[in-house]
């Protein structure tokens, strides 16, 4: 039986997912390469210090050890710009309301998000105090697709993994989430990301349905 939600942040509840791209396209751009949306999909979900390595590889730039500090800390400035001025209006299609529906059900929500921005995006979204945990890239040693972002999700809720479903955008999410032992639900592309069910957003369920189908 289903009794809590572990939401992943970006792709799901806000978009920022677009932002995180044009930052680091920036980034791309500096080191004299560039990548395609194609491959961002295999940016999202994974942490600041996996994405600027993939990006790395990509552009076959030779960066030190210092540069790439500062590359990751260039990333995240450019991010914050970016995310200025994110209010409850950036939240992807019914999403807010999802979240209010989980919270008066009695299902037990948690966050597992990769970003270190995790809980200040949450509060410009007005959604902080729905969340009985939040684990994000700031309390997780291993990055998604290794599963503790969600297993840590399951164990504040005080919840085993089979009683949890995760709602992710990213492909590294979804295989966290198998790993984890959990049930998922793909915002996005199903053949993309293969999650158990699929959909273009969360307005178009309810948490309801969701938790007496899994
Ligand atoms: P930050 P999520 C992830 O968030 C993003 O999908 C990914 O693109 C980003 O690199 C990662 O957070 C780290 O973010 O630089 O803010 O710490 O989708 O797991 O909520
Ligand atoms: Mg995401």
């Amino acid at each position: 039986m289903i009794k809590g939600f572990l939401f992943d942040l970006d792709g799901v509840i806000v978009d920022t997912a677009v932002f995180h791209f044009q930052a680091w396209r920036k980034v791309a751009q500096k080191l004299g390469g560039d990548f395609t949306e194609a491959q961002n999909e295999q940016l999202k979900g994974i942490s600041r210090t996996d994405s600027l390595k993939k990006i790395i590889e990509w552009t076959q730039a030779e960066v030190s050890v210092l540069q790439f500090q500062e590359l990751q800390e260039q990333k995240n400035r450019w991010y914050l710009d970016l995310i200025g001025g994110l209010g409850p209006e950036d939240a992807l299609p019914g999403a807010i309301e999802f979240l209010r529906r989980t919270y008066s059900q009695g299902i037990l929500i948690a966050l597992g998000s990769a970003s270190k921005n995790a809980p200040m995006v949450l509060e410009k979204l007005g959604v902080t105090e729905l969340f009985s945990a939040v684990i994000d890239g700031n309390n997780v040693i291993n990055g998604k697709p290794h599963p503790e972002v969600f297993l840590k999700g399951a164990e504040a809720l005080g919840l085993e993994p089979s009683e949890c479903l995760v709602f992710e955008d990213s492909i590294a999410g979804v295989q966290a989430a198998k790993q984890g032992g959990m049930s998922s639900v793909g915002i996005g592309e199903a053949e993309t990301l293969n999650a158990n069910i699929h959909f273009e957003s969360l307005g178009e369920t309810t948490p309801e349905l969701l938790a007496a189908q899994f």
